[in-house]
């Protein structure tokens, strides 16, 4: 069988116009620790544009994926405020502030939970899967997934090609964070890979620890429900449990502690229960796919569990240069600690797959908890798949700018709590999101347009 030249393509998140600190996820450090603050929607949005612009300008298939409707008028009216929707914002704000705060929230910013995604190469039926996260551990991020579901079938509109299914039931014993807790080895893009699913805990088994301090938000029914509607073989799924006591230390997903491409997998030495058996087996699976498995494990005494929880180094993107090296896409707050600077130092001082570190300020969204690899949606296609994307998502120089101008027309430059209750911050976002949606031809996918 040829296998077909193939790509993973990075669809970002446009962080949107209610970008706030409402300190909204328990056991999110830096959510937590934020809250309150005045954030910038417009920096926010330029921080990300800007990454997105480097990495194409780099050669990487980049994309882009829209942001939310915000507030969410129809929450809050699903939550008993009534009226116009000044009138269901204000009373919203009056009795119950911390609603009105998670209807605000432009958490959809970060792709990598929007969505489970599954190569062709992996699946039975040859097609892309994606499976919507229902991300009901959070209130403001469960409000995500019927807009995403929208907004993923105008990306990817072709049946041949593409199949999406609706988000899990909606309890916590599915609880589903999407690619934040998935990781998907290959030799190569187009070749069939192994699919590395990490799950907090167990919903319906007790002999799985629990965490005993912060939640752990993904099951492993959830993981296991995703691969069988993906139609993913045994032979391409590995499961790991996330080590519950690095849940307890703020590692909310496991793109907080380990981050993997291709053949290799990047991670703490606490960051799974049973290292050494699920490392085996992510050995053996690739092999016999005819990939080389390779970990870079990073002890505890160079990066203790608290420097990367507060640098991000494992939410970093790690990326296939055209010489067959690896790029590490690292925030700023990496070079500001000096432990995990010096071992990134090291880390591309030596022979091994990740000769080099590139590093992006991406303060806004860091300070809710959000870094590099938060932002991005990885998806893998094969040219024809490529050619099937709309193709008004995908970056270009000219698409940059049109996002750029579009931002300063519409984006405030602070944004308090208090703001949240002006009733033109509804019409602004509205007006913004309407014309984004004609520049990214994504036809009608908010509730204000279709209902
Ligand atoms: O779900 N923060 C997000 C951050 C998500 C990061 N994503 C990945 N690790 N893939 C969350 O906790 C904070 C919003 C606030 O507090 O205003 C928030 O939702």
């Amino acid at each position: 069988m040829t296998v077909k030249k193939a790509y993973e393509v990075n669809f970002d998140g446009l962080v949107g116009p209610t970008h706030n600190y409402g300190g909204l996820s328990y056991g999110n450090v830096a959510s937590q620790g934020s809250s309150q603050q005045v954030s910038s929607p417009k920096e926010a949005a330029k921080q990300g544009l800007a990454k997105m612009k480097a990495l194409m300008e780099m050669g990487f298939k980049q994309g882009v994926l829209a942001p939310q409707e915000r507030p969410d008028v129809a929450a809050l009216r699903s939550l008993g405020f009534t009226g116009t929707d000044t009138q269901v914002i204000e009373k919203a704000a009056k009795d119950a502030m911390p609603l009105l705060v998670a209807s605000c929230s432009a958490s959809s910013m970060w792709t990598a939970n929007a969505a489970t995604v599954s190569p062709s190469a992996d699946t039975a039926d040859g097609r892309v899967h994606f499976t919507a996260a229902n991300l009901n551990c959070k209130f403001h991020r469960s409000l995500e997934h019927p807009t995403t579901s929208r907004i993923l079938a105008a990306m990817f509109a072709n049946q041949q090609h593409f199949a999406h299914h609706a988000a899990l039931p909606a309890v916590a014993q599915f609880g589903d964070e999407g690619a934040a807790n998935h990781t998907r080895f290959c030799k190569s893009y187009g070749e069939a890979g192994v699919e590395f699913f990490v799950f907090g805990r167990s919903a319906f088994d007790s002999r799985f620890p629990a965490p005993q301090r912060y939640p752990a938000r993904q099951t492993l029914e959830a993981s296991q429900a995703v691969a069988r509607l993906h139609g993913l073989g045994e032979a391409g799924v590995v499961y790991a449990q996330q080590n519950p006591a690095v849940i307890d230390q703020g590692v909310f997903h496991n793109d907080v502690i380990a981050v993997g491409n291709g053949e290799v997998l990047f991670h703490h030495e606490d960051a799974f229960l049973d290292t050494e058996k699920v490392l085996a087996e992510l050995h053996d699976k690739l092999g016999r796919r005819g990939g080389r498995f390779s970990a870079v494990c990073v002890p505890r005494d160079a990066v203790s569990v608290e420097d990367a929880v507060k640098s991000y180094l494992f939410n970093s993107q790690l990326l296939s240069q055209a010489d067959g090296s690896m790029l590490l896409i690292v925030p700023e707050e990496c070079r500001n600690n000096e432990r995990v600077w010096q071992y990134l130092s090291r880390l591309t001082a030596e022979d091994g797959p990740i000769r080099e570190v590139k590093v992006f300020d991406l303060k806004q969204s860091m300070q809710n908890g959000g870094g590099p690899a938060c932002l991005r949606l990885r998806v893998a296609l094969n040219e024809g798949e490529l050619n099937a994307v709309n193709s008004a998502v995908i970056m270009t120089p000219s698409l940059y700018d049109t996002l750029n101008v579009w931002v300063d027309k519409h984006y405030r430059d602070r944004l308090a709590e208090a703001d949240l209750v002006d009733p033109q911050l509804l019409v602004e976002c509205r007006s913004a999101l309407d014309e984004l949606t004609q520049i990214l031809k994504l036809g009608s996918v908010y509730p204000f347009q279709i209902n």
